[in-house]
């Protein structure tokens, strides 16, 4: 098939990119390296030493002879950019990654809150409004979060997307069963722009019929898949900061480098998570099972176990000795939730889930070992409150 990977050099993007590619589709990777230029202005770097798209690229050439094409542009921005290259190119799928994914950065001030709405919107309404101008039946595949449910504690199971309501009243009551999006609850603005996604896509669906799968992504760990082991330049991009960083990767690499894990408030926390290499092979699924025009959103689960914060940090700290510290949260969340969820669609299709192991872990930590002098400490704290909004 013919693939845009928009967002393809971001730490989901890039694997995926290369997968699709060894797997022998065609693969156009578009981003307009915003994610580089973020790391800048917040004086940090990946962990991992991550070359610049050219040399991955051209690496990727030498190493596999496959082309990865690259187009640098801004989907939020530049619509007449996007058409063009959705007409010269048109691709049967795209994979899109391409939004602002640190709930904390989209929380640091009003720049922040108001980039984030902008961008991530924007992006995902310009896909969406490109394919249809173009006249194409691409199908598009989205990343989505787990944070669209929100972290309550109902005791439930959640669906995949919908939600079985009955709104009948009286004599209408047998009649009016309806299958809606499941509630909202979104946890930042960064969620919230998911959210919004949501609505884009039921509309566009609706009317356009318009061929979209979401996947609800849980917190993804790990570093590196097997083709960005191929050579050093193909390096997938490590997040270890309080704003980028996600919790299981930021415990692996403070123990790596002997600081204390920072668990927020309580640890009751709980939240699903996936390793890297299953949401490459679930975009894959998505790929090969494309919903059909007449179908609403396709919506599937995409984690494949949970775990609260806490049990994460003791884990760690059983397999390194790591101390744990528990910090004041700088969110505004519940100390403590249930999280019931299972990507029920994904193995249906033929996901075989790589659970959390001591050896994908200590993978982790060598990579944290070999790039420590690499980490700046002082980036390690979150410092992004959810309650002062400063410009
Ligand atoms: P990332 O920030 O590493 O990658 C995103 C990429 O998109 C970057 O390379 C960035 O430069 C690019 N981009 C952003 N805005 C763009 C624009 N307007 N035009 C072109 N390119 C643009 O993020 P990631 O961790 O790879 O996450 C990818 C997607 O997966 C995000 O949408 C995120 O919400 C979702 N997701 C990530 C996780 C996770 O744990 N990393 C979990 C669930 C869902
Ligand atoms: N946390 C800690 N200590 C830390 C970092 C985080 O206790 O050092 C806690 C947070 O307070 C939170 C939980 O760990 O309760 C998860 O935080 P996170 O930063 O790992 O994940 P989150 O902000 O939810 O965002 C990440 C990705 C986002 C994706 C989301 C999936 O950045 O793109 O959408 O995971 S989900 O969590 O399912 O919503």
């Amino acid at each position: 098939m013919k693939v845009i990977v928009f967002g393809g050099d971001g730490f989901c993007g890039w694997p995926t990119a290369l997968h699709l590619s060894q797997s022998g589709h065609s693969v156009t990777i578009v981003d307009n390296l915003s994610r580089r230029r973020i790391d800048t202005e917040l004086g940090v770097e990946s962990l991992t030493p991550i070359v610049q798209i050219d040399e991955r690229l051209e690496t990727w050439r030498r190493v596999t002879g496959r082309v990865i094409d690259f187009c640098m542009l801004d989907i939020a921005k530049d619509y007449e950019g996007l058409c063009d290259l959705l007409s010269v190119f048109r691709p049967d799928a795209v994979v899109h990654f391409a939004e602002q994914r640190a709930a904390p950065y989209s929380m640091k001030s009003s720049r922040e809150k108001r980039y984030t709405v902008s961008n991530n919107v924007n992006a995902t309404h310009n896909v969406l409004c490109g394919i249809v101008d173009s006249g194409l039946e691409t199908h598009v595949i989205h990343l989505g979060t787990m944070g669209v449910y929100g972290y309550g504690s109902l005791g439930i199971e959640l669906p995949e997307g919908y939600l079985k309501i009955d709104i009948g009243h009286g004599e209408f009551k047998k009649q009016n069963t309806r299958e809606i999006l499941y509630p909202v609850d979104p946890g930042s603005v960064y969620h919230l722009t998911k959210c919004q996604d949501q609505l884009l896509f039921y509309y566009y669906n609706k009317n356009d019929q318009v061929r979209i799968t979401d996947l609800h992504q849980g917190i993804v760990w790990g570093t590196n898949t097997a083709a960005c082991l191929l050579d050093d330049r193909l390096i997938n991009r490590f997040d270890y900061d309080g704003d980028y960083g996600t919790v299981l990767n930021r415990f692996l690499v403070q123990a790596a480098i002997g600081h204390p894990l920072t668990v927020h408030g309580s640890g009751g926390q709980t939240r699903g998570f996936i390793h890297l290499t299953d949401t490459v092979k679930c975009i894959e699924i998505a790929l090969d099972n494309p919903p059909q025009k007449t179908d609403r959103v396709q919506i599937f689960n995409q984690l494949t176990e949970t775990h609260s914060v806490r049990a994460l940090a003791d884990l760690v700290s059983e397999l390194t000795g790591a101390e744990i510290a528990y910090v004041d949260n700088p969110r505004k969340e519940a100390r403590e939730n249930d999280l019931f969820a299972r990507p029920d669609s994904l193995l249906k299709l033929g996901l075989e889930p790589t659970l959390l192991q001591d050896s994908l872990l200590k993978e982790v930590i060598e990579i944290g070992q070999k790039y420590a002098d690499r980490c700046d400490r002082s980036k390690i704290p979150a410092t992004s409150l959810w309650n002062s909004t400063k410009s």
